[in-house]
Order: structure tokens, then sequence, then C-alpha cells
């Protein structure tokens, strides 16, 4: 899978985050960020949410990034025209297709929905900006309704039609095949919003991909509604895997960590512990076997090379599990000269003290210390 865009969200979609409070500083700060990385398109809250967005939006225009900035507002005329008017170099339309939210949320029919859908693109066509259109809660609604919406729209020029599985109930194999048949479909491309209710948003991000897909939504940590949509993180490490020059060619991957930690401390939450590339044990290997193989070559059990994003790889060794070439590396750490049968009986002491209580890094270099002295001391 090659030949994807990133439209990252955290200023859109990120804002919807429970803790999220933006002001303007910190989004421009997340903003030239994001630019650094390398992503190709950032999406910002609609102007027509408050008047501080809509000046947000206009400020982030003017800042002349390289990423192209878009701004997501519902499917109507009053707010499309407030967006065409701040700068932005696209519009990502939306509005609810499925028979609850038809309902609940907005109460339009199909009808209505394809005739203002075509009004607003056209319109924002005409202000010589890209334009989406896509439908929220696609994979509760009615199919044909869809490809009857998404194929008026592609007819009249639309840049890219969306699938957003708003609720997150859709799995990998439902999305290859919608986005498969909307594939058939339509000439425009096909941008993919996915929530993580269920822990799928990144395979479905992926599989969308597979299927002909050719945008995907992200925010850093993903953060969003409820618990977010696919991150940027784990997703950029789940396409380096699928093709690592693709990939490190267009994002600078060694300012992951960075804009995490500023997205983390501005909506003040930590980083997972087991999120992807950088939760802090992403690269730390415990198990004595697994520990050997590392050490020989650390392909046996690492699919991500942790320098491709600027982190490093730890060989634990203070547990019950630890081995000796896992203590034999850290000997060679502090600088220390032993044999390895004297290695092997120092891990032994290692092990027995480490089944009694757990150990900190400090217990286990005391013992290497004390072992090490005792061996000159004559009662090694
Ligand atoms: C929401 C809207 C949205 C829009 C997705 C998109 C969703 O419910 O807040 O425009 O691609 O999840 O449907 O975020
Ligand atoms: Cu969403």
């Amino acid at each position: 899978v090659s030949n994807f865009k990133i439209i990252e969200s955290t200023l859109r979609e990120g804002e919807q985050f429970a803790n999220a409070f933006f002001d303007t500083e910190t989004k421009i700060r997340i903003a030239k960020a994001l630019d650094d990385f390398g992503v190709e398109y950032i999406e910002l809250t609609s102007p027509a949410s408050s008047e501080q967005s809509r000046l947000d939006c206009k400020r982030i225009c003017s800042l002349g990034l390289k990423a192209k900035i878009l701004t997501h507002v519902r499917c109507n005329m009053q707010d499309a025209k407030i967006a065409v008017e701040t700068g932005v170099d696209g519009l990502d339309i939306v509005i609810g297709t499925s028979p609850q939210l038809m309902q609940h949320s907005h109460g339009k029919s199909v009808d209505y929905i394809r005739e203002t859908a075509l009004e607003v693109v056209q319109f924002v066509k005409s202000k010589g900006l890209e334009v989406r259109f896509s439908s929220e809660d696609s994979f509760r609604s009615d199919l044909v309704d869809l490809l009857n919406i998404y194929s008026a729209v592609d007819k009249i020029g639309v840049n890219r039609v969306g699938i957003a599985d708003t609720i997150g109930v859709a799995n990998p194999r439902q999305v290859y095949e919608l986005i498969r048949t909307l594939r058939g479909c339509v000439r425009a491309d096909i941008e993919t919003h996915f929530h993580n209710d269920t822990g799928c948003a990144i395979a479905n991000a992926y599989c969308a991909l597979e299927a002909g897909a050719t945008h995907v939504d992200t925010s850093v940590l993903g953060i969003g509604e409820r618990n977010g949509i696919t991150p940027l993180g784990g997703f950029v490490a789940r396409m380096l895997v699928a093709n690592r020059d693709y990939v490190r060619g267009k994002y600078d991957l060694t300012k992951l960590k960075a804009i995490e930690d500023l997205v983390a401390d501005a909506v003040e939450v930590n980083i997972p512990f087991n999120n992807p590339v950088t939760g802090f044990c992403a690269f730390t290997h415990k198990a004595g076997i697994h520990a050997k193989a590392i050490i020989a070559n650390p392909t046996t059990y690492e699919i991500i090379n942790p320098a491709d994003f600027g982190m490093t790889r730890y060989v634990h060794f203070t547990s019950r599990l630890t081995g000796w070439n896992a203590i034999k590396s850290r000997v060679n750490q502090l600088g220390l000269e032993m044999t390895d049968s004297q290695i092997k009986q120092c891990t032994t002491r290692i092990k027995a003290m480490a089944d009694i209580r757990k150990l900190a890094i400090e217990d286990t270099d005391a013992i290497i210390h004390t072992f090490y002295e005792n061996l000159y001391l004559g009662h090694g």
C-alpha cells in the first residue's frame, strides 16, 4: 500500500476530545509541528463554530505552511460561505446519512441531502477551493443512499468523497468491502475516518487503503470524540512496516515523539504505556531469550527500528526472567570486566534476589558491583 495522504485532524476532531482546549498559540504550535513532520493536510474546526475558531482558522491559513489547510463544515450554505472567506485551501463537508442521524440529528431526507450537497460542492468549487463531501455514520447508512449521493457529487467534480465510521462500529473486512464498492463507483479520491471504540481504527485505515482509499484522517495520540480516532503515530508505524522507504521519504518520523509530548501536555494526558513507538516500553526487551537474541541481532524481536523514530531500545536486566547475555551487556555498560562464567554466577544471584522482590536498576547494579568487588577480595 503506497501513495496515501494524511489529513491530520488534531485541530478539529482532536478539539472534540474531552480534555481539549487549544488557545491560539497552542494551535499554532501544533500546526507548525505537524507541518514539520510532513502531514499533507491539516484540518481545522469549523469557523462557524465560534468567533475565536474563525479567527484562529484565518491565522493558521496565514502562516504559510507547506501542508494544505482544510476546515470541516456542516453541509449547508451558511457554514460554507463563512469557511471560504478564511483563506483555507479546501473544505471538508459532512452530513449524517444513517437512519439514526437523519432522524435524530438533522431530520433531513436523502433527496434533500443530495441537493444540498450538490449546491455546496458547486459553490466551493466556484471559489477555486478543494472540496470533499462525506457522509457521517457511513457504516449504518443505506448503501444505495450513499452511492446515490456520492455519484451525484462525483459527477460535478468533487475532489474527494469521504467514508466515516463515526461510531467505531466497522471491522476491517467491512471497511474493505465498502471502500472497494465505492472505488468502483466514483473517480474522486476517497478519504476515510475511523473511530476507535473497539480498537480497530488503525486496522480499518490500513484496510481502507488496501481497498483503494487515498486519504486517512488521524489525530495525535488519536484524540477525538469519546476514545478518539486513528492515531497518527500508530498509523505511520503500520505504514512504515508496509512500505519503509515511502513513509521515511515523506515524513520526518524523528519528530513524532515531540509532537505527541506537545499534544499530551496541551490536553493534560500521559502518553499511554503501550502506545506504538513512543510508549515507555515500546522497545524494551525483557525475557532472557528475547534479550539474548536482540543483543545478537535486533531484527529478531523488532519489526520497527527504533532509530527510524529517533528512539532507542532497552534491554531489561532486572528481573527473574533475565539471562546472562543481558547481564553481560549491563556489565559492559558499567565498564567492568568479568569472564562469562563469572557473569553466569552473578546472573544466578540476581535471579535469586529477583525471585524475592521487584528489583530496580540500582538494586541490580549493586548486586553486580558487590559480586565484582568480592571477586578481587578473594571470596567471589
Ligand atoms: C462527528 C463528525 C465526524 C466527521 C468525519 C469526517 C465523524 O461526528 O464529529 O468528516 O470525515 O466522525 O463522523 O468526525
Ligand atoms: Cu469523527
